[in-house]
């Protein structure tokens, strides 16, 4: 049954505006990132938003990843259907990102600091790798008192799913925490991302305090890996990985918890609490020359995958979204969707 109620879809994570360029080895090293990563920037890293603006051509693209995930899932919902969550500041690149969304139809709701600027992503590609390195600036001061404001509690009472991007256990726990309540007491599906290892890896703790309330829970192959490796699974096995996550005690025992991994142009792989079988969904391979950049696909993926949970759609047909929104992103630049819109 499809419901003609606005917003029933509620995100929440750190809206960023990406630098992205295509880079080379020598830049990889001359900031010590690897080729295929996501780190928060330390003092060393500060000057490469400039050298890519300056020395690479960069472009700015409206980033963050569950802000990508938000726009993604608007793109295959009717209007009006997602709001999105974060902190801001009330500068040019805060601008750039109002822009992006408002052309996406996607409603933000930033917890604006004029004090201090908008957080920004620097992006190198080289290949189909893409290393990124964030400065979280004002979306690192998102807060209670944002969420808990009368205006903003209202959306997430009438939301009837929540998406949160992992990348948030570095910035409010809290409030992550107040929207798996919400969902668990509710009975409303509460899909989180795994976002990068180094949550599972160094933000183990509020994860864990989380995932008794992860109806759905969304990570690639090298977030799997870092999950078994900070909670000793004992295994690299991904399908095990998606197994053991799925069946995780469960506060909200009226919703078997589903785990998704997806693997680039392998198979994805779905686990189901309580089932034995994972299954794997072959991905549709993309002609090489169609392909610009690999930023942003599985941001992509959780966009199609939650426009389906939303609309209630079994979850074969989820995955389907999912795989079928990342195969547009892919061939757009940065985390993009084609326009005008392409329909599923
Ligand atoms: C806290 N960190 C490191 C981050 C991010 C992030 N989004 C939120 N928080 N680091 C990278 N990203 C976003 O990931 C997208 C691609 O998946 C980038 O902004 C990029 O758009």
């Amino acid at each position: 049954m499809t419901s003609t109620k606005e917003y029933r879809l509620l995100c929440l994570e750190n809206p960023l505006l990406d630098i992205q360029a295509f880079g080379n080895e020598a830049l990889l090293e001359k900031y010590g990132l690897k080729a295929n990563d996501a780190i928060l920037a330390e003092e060393k890293h500060l000057s490469i938003y400039e050298d890519l603006l300056n020395n690479y051509d960069a472009k700015l693209i409206a980033g963050g990843a569950a802000q990508n995930t938000a726009r993604g899932a608007q793109y295959m919902l009717p209007p009006n259907s997602v709001v999105y969550l974060g902190g801001a500041g009330d500068d040019k690149y805060a601008a750039i990102l109002r822009d992006a969304c408002k052309q996406a139809g996607l409603r933000v709701e930033y917890r604006v600091d004029p004090k201090i600027p908008t957080g920004r992503c620097g992006v190198v590609i080289t290949g189909h790798n893409r290393s990124m390195c964030t400065d979280l600036g004002a979306a690192n001061h998102y807060d209670l008192d944002h969420l808990k404001r009368p205006d903003i509690w209202a959306l997430v009472e009438n939301a009837e799913a929540f998406y949160v991007g992992g990348y948030h256990f570095t910035v409010c726990p809290p409030a992550i925490m107040e929207l798996a309540n919400q969902a668990a007491t509710k009975n409303k599906p509460f899909i989180l991302s795994l976002s990068a290892p180094f949550i599972p890896q160094f933000f183990k703790e509020p994860l864990d305090a989380s995932a008794p309330y992860w109806d759905y829970v969304i990570g690639n192959e090298t977030e799997a890996e870092a999950y078994a490796n900070s909670h000793g699974l004992g295994t690299k096995d991904v399908k095990e990985i998606a197994k053991a996550l799925a069946n995780l005690p469960k506060v909200n025992t009226q919703r078997k918890r589903v785990a998704v991994i997806t693997q680039g142009t392998e198979p994805t792989v779905v686990a189901v609490q309580g089932e034995d079988e994972v299954k794997e969904y072959p991905v549709h391979e993309i002609p090489k020359e169609e392909i610009n950049d690999t930023n942003g696909a599985g941001d992509a993926f959780a966009g199609g995958f939650c426009a389906g949970i939303v609309e209630g759609r079994p979850l074969d047909e989820c995955v389907d979204m999912g795989q079928w929104l990342a195969r547009l992103s892919i061939k757009e630049l940065g985390p993009s969707y084609p326009f005008p819109k392409q329909t599923y």
